[in-house]
């Protein structure tokens, strides 16, 4: 339970908005709670949360309003409700995935509306919001996270991206970069194995034990993309290459779809046309960089 008890306006109650409902009532805070639709509250009212009928009546209740939607397009449509005075003074936090301009664009409209901003990004599924698994990321004013850190940090651990209220989403992107690329990687598994019977919870098994070596191999490759020093005794693009031509041709042979290797190769052949074939893996990130 948070320190203090406070009040907290959770608009939208979808999967994620209704976890953050709970998870400030668990934490003792007095939520009111309202969703487009009627009639996805009434676990929330059973366990203790207002229900309002109306946004410009949920905000009016709380000086912290955690916004959680399916897009930012919801979120303008929600902004276009309140724009009658009822933000102002209040602290809105946005907690809607998007871009960083998608973020800067609300963050000022929000500001016009007479409140102060904060745009996070949760780093979780629902199922782990309030555990040590969940990360909250926050950009806004310092003064403001500070401020809010407690209450929103019943959600997971807080960190602060910096003032640029553009930034949280632009981490949180890249690290669902880092998600959906492994999840990919082991679909892509799965399927190679299937073919030969092996179920998907053995790959799964196999996969657990070869991503903490891969994880070990980050700091090196952090090292060579910030020093832009891409000599290697380790592994070359020409062999990593010939490694993934290997894979989306045994890939096809099996009738499979190549797609998630084939967009690697295509960066690594790149590499290898431009004759950089004795460098690094690393040396595609020049490649990603040129756009
Ligand atoms: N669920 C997850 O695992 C991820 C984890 C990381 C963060 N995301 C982001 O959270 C946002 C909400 O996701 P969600 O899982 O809660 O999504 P839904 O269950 O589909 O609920 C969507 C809510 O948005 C409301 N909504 C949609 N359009 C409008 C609109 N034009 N005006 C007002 N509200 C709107 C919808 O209301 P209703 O359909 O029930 O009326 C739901 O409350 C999302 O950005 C994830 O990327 C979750």
């Amino acid at each position: 339970m948070s320190s203090q008890r406070s009040s907290v306006t959770v608009l939208g109650l979808g999967l994620m908005g209704s976890t953050l409902a709970r998870t400030f009532l668990a934490a003792g805070h007095d939520v009111t709670v309202w969703n487009r639709t009627p009639g996805r509250d009434g676990a929330l009212a059973a366990a203790g949360a207002r229900s309002a009928t109306s946004a410009p009546e949920a905000v009016t209740t709380s000086p912290l309003v955690v916004v959680c939607l399916l897009d930012r397009a919801a979120v303008h449509a929600v902004l276009d409700t309140l724009d009658g005075g009822a933000l102002t003074g209040r602290t809105v936090a946005d907690l809607t995935t998007g871009t960083p301009d998608e973020s800067r664009a609300v963050a000022e409209r929000v500001t016009a509306l007479g409140a102060r901003y904060l745009d996070g990004k949760i780093l979780a599924t629902p199922s782990l919001v309030g555990t040590a698994a969940a990360t909250l990321l926050l950009s806004g004013p310092e003064d403001l996270v500070a401020e809010h850190g407690d209450v929103l940090g019943a959600i997971g651990t807080v960190t602060s991206t910096g003032d640029d209220p553009g930034l949280a989403a632009l981490h949180d992107l890249a690290m669902l970069t880092v998600m959906w690329s492994v999840l990919g990687g082991y679909y892509h598994a799965a399927e190679l194995l299937r073919s030969a019977g092996v179920p998907a919870a053995d790959v799964a098994t196999t996969t657990m034990q070869l991503l903490p070596a891969v994880a070990g191999m980050l700091p090196g490759e952090a090292t060579a993309i910030d020093t832009a020093s891409y000599a290697t005794d380790e592994s070359t693009i020409e062999v990593n290459a010939a490694g993934l031509h290997h894979l989306t041709r045994a890939t096809r042979e099996l009738g499979l779809r190549d797609d998630i290797p084939a967009a690697l190769r295509a960066l690594a052949d790149e590499q290898l046309a431009a004759g950089n074939g004795g460098l690094a893996l690393a040396s595609v990130v020049d490649l990603i960089r040129k756009g």
